[in-house]
């Protein structure tokens, strides 16, 4: 299956850095506003994959990392509802060597519909050039109250399942006893958790990690909590630990001293 290029013993660790489009360059600071920066985490922090838009696809990567090429984005300027349409083909992403395709969709928004009939298209596209897919699936809009309960995000999970996604992004529920039912009803849909904003410490943004893998979760695809890290290859080297070489919290948090 595709997205196996982006396992490692059973586990998977993804940086994001779609933030330029998502949040604007508010999430930067002199050396995270360089794709360059990022490049080179990912790869000294030996990263399986990183999620990119096709502009800085274009003129940054450099294929030492597999590739999911995000399609649609959206920025924060707009409000309501949200809808992110597509801005990238399926071919394009093969183009730029993309090993998978990521797709954003905000199921609650009014907008879903959209989003929903895109990504068919896109997953039904992806199959034929044997290109993974990844769904980033955020709960949102005027009908969603609480984007963190234990039902919205396994529903984000389940549709991840149902849509064809080999892979989804979603939050995390807060601790590994709700998340786990977001891990058993996503099947065979790997699920990965979303960072969210820089916890205030390590040892917060481990746990939390913790969490989702002691709910069999899959891993993280996450950005600021690494690349806004004052030493992200320290950060990287934490999780590869956790995630990829399975050791204990309390340990990975002495290596980190
Ligand atoms: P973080 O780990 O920094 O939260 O990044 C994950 C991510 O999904 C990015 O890919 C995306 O740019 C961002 O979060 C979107 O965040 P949101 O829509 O929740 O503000």
């Amino acid at each position: 299956m595709s997205f196996e290029r982006f396992m490692e013993r059973g586990r998977s660790m993804i940086i994001a850095y779609d933030h330029g489009i998502e949040h604007g360059p508010t999430d930067f600071n002199d050396r995270s506003a360089d794709p360059q920066y990022i490049m080179d985490i990912a790869e000294g922090g030996h990263f399986n994959g990183i999620a990119l838009q096709k502009g800085i696809a274009e003129k940054y990567y450099d294929g030492r990392i597999p590739l999911i090429l995000k399609l649609n984005g959206k920025t924060e300027m707009v409000k309501g509802d949200p809808i992110s349409r597509q801005n990238c083909s399926v071919e394009y992403a093969l183009s730029l060597k993309a090993k998978a395709v990521g797709y954003t969709i905000y199921p609650g928004s009014t907008y879903e519909s959209l989003m929903l009939r895109t990504f068919g298209r896109i997953q039904e596209e992806a199959r034929k050039y044997d290109l993974a897919v990844v769904a980033w699936i955020y709960p949102r809009g005027e009908a969603v109250k609480d984007d963190r309960t234990k039902e919205v995000i396994a529903y984000a999970a389940r549709i991840g399942l149902e849509l064809g996604a080999d892979a989804v992004k979603i939050k995390y529920t807060g601790n590994p006893e709700t998340f786990s039912w977001a891990v058993r009803v996503a099947g065979k849909a790997k699920v990965f958790m979303s960072g969210g904003p820089k916890a205030p410490t390590d040892e917060a943004f481990l746990k939390q990690v913790e969490g989702v893998l002691q709910a069999g979760g899959t891993g993280i695809a996450v950005g600021r909590n690494v690349w806004q890290h004052s030493e992200p290859l320290k950060m990287a080297k934490a999780l590869r630990s956790l995630i990829i070489e399975r050791r204990g919290l309390a340990d990975v948090l002495e290596q980190l001293k």
